[in-house]
C-alpha cells in the first residue's frame, strides 16, 4: 500500500464507466474476435452460478448499523481493490477472477478443544445471515461505505471452542503461486496474515464477511470469506481465509512483517496520528471529490474504545 500510491484525480478511466460497458467494451478488446471475448464472459457467469449459497442473498439487513453517508456505488468498490496477492495497483479484480472459491476449506486449529476444518458451504449454512452497512478506511486514506453480508466473529469463535489458553487469533490468507502471481515475489512476508485479540473477535463489530450487494462476494472482494472490522484501518480486514488459529502470543501480521514502523498489530483509526509519510485527518470518500474529516476509531468509538483501557502504552493507532 506504500508503494504507487495512487492520487484521489488518478482515477481509472473504467472507475467512470458504467459496469456493463466497461465489461462489454473489455470484452470487444479481448478481440481475437469473439470467441475469447465470448469464453470470458461465459466464465465470469459460470462462476457466479456455481456459488452453491446464492439462495442465501440478499440478508436481512440488520438495521442497528447505520450509515451517516451514502453507500459506494459497486461500480467504484468493486473496480478498486488492495489485493496484493493479485497485484499492487487497484485494478487486481481482471487478475484475481482466476481465484478458485470451490471447493474451499478452513482450518480451524491452535488452542482449541478439538482442531477441525470445515468446507465453506457448510461453515455459512450454520450460520445466520445478516446485512450490515459498514464504513471501510484504508490506511491510505481512501474511503468507502457497503452494505456486507455476513455473521459475526464471535460465533466462529464459539463454534471454535478455545481452550483458556487462546489469547489472540490469527487469521491467514490462501497462499497459491500458480494463481496469485505476486506471491511468487519474496519481497512479502506470504501468506497474508492478521490478527485480532480474543476481545477484540467477540466485538459485535468483528463481522466474517461472504457477500456483498446482496450477493456472494465477488472475488476481489475477497471470496469466499474476508473480515470486516470497521473500526480499524482496512488492511487488517484479510481476505480470502483458509485458516483461523488461536494462539498465546500476538501473532506478527502482514504489514507489520513488511515495514513495522508504519504499520503495526492495533492499526485502530485516529485522524491525529498520522502515518510517518502522510496525514490521517482526512479521507477521499470512493466514487466522489469530497474529503471528509477522518473520525477517531472511524466512527465507532462508542462501540469499541473501551477495548483498549489500560493499553495507553501501545501503538494503538498504527
Ligand atoms: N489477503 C489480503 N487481504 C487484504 C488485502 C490484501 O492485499 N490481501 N488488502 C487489505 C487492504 S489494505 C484493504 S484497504 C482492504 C480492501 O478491501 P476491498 O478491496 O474489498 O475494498 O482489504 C484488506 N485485506
Ligand atoms: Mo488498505
Amino acid at each position: 500500500m506504500h508503494i504507487r500510491r495512487k492520487r484521489g484525480w488518478e482515477i481509472p478511466e473504467h472507475l467512470a464507466t458504467p459496469e456493463a460497458v466497461f465489461l462489454d467494451r473489455r470484452a470487444l478488446l479481448g478481440g481475437a474476435a469473439g470467441l475469447a471475448a465470448v469464453s470470458l464472459l461465459d466464465g465470469r457467469a459460470a462462476h457466479a452460478a456455481a456459488d452453491p449459497t446464492t439462495d442465501l442473498y440478499p440478508a436481512k439487513r440488520n438495521e442497528a448499523f447505520v450509515l451517516d453517508r451514502e453507500v459506494t456505488p459497486e461500480r467504484y468498490s468493486a473496480d478498486y481493490n488492495n489485493f496484493y496477492e493479485f497485484g499492487t495497483s487497484k485494478t487486481v479484480r481482471p487478475a484475481s477472477d482466476a481465484l478458485k472459491t470451490r471447493p474451499w476449506t478452513i482450518k480451524i486449529d491452535g488452542l482449541v478443544e478439538k482442531p477441525f476444518e470445515i468446507g465453506i458451504d457448510d461453515l455459512i449454512r450454520k450460520m445466520s445471515l445478516e446485512e450490515r452497512l459498514y464504513r471501510h478506511r484504508c490506511v491510505e486514506a481512501w474511503s468507502m461505505s457497503v452494505p456486507w453480508t455476513g455473521f459475526p466473529m464471535s460465533k466462529l469463535v464459539a463454534l471454535a471452542k478455545p481452550t483458556s489458553g487462546a489469547k489472540y487469533i490469527q487469521m491467514q490468507t490462501f497462499l497459491d503461486k500458480a494463481v496469485a502471481k505476486e506471491q511468487r515475489s519474496f519481497l512479502y512476508p506470504w501468506p497474508y496474515t492478521e490478527g485480532l485479540t480474543m476481545a477484540e473477535a467477540n466485538n459485535d463489530l468483528a463481522f466474517l464477511v461472504t457477500g456483498v450487494y446482496g450477493k456472494p462476494l465477488a472475488n476481489q472482494f475477497g471470496a469466499p470469506i474476508r473480515l470486516a472490522v470497521p473500526w480499524k484501518y482496512g488492511f487488517k480486514s484479510v481476505k480470502s481465509i483458509t485458516k483461523i488459529s488461536f494462539v498465546a502470543e500476538r501473532p506478527k501480521t502482514f504489514w507489520e512483517g513488511l515495514q513495522s514502523a508504519e504499520y503495526g498489530f492495533w492499526a485502530n483509526v485516529n485522524p491525529a496520528v498520522a502515518h510517518p509519510r502522510w496525514s490521517q485527518a482526512t479521507e477521499r470518500v470512493l466514487g466522489t471529490d469530497n474529503r471528509v474529516p477522518t473520525l477517531i476509531y472511524n466512527g465507532y468509538g462508542e462501540q469499541v474504545a473501551e477495548l483498549y483501557k489500560g493499553l495507553e502504552k501501545e501503538r494503538l493507532f498504527v
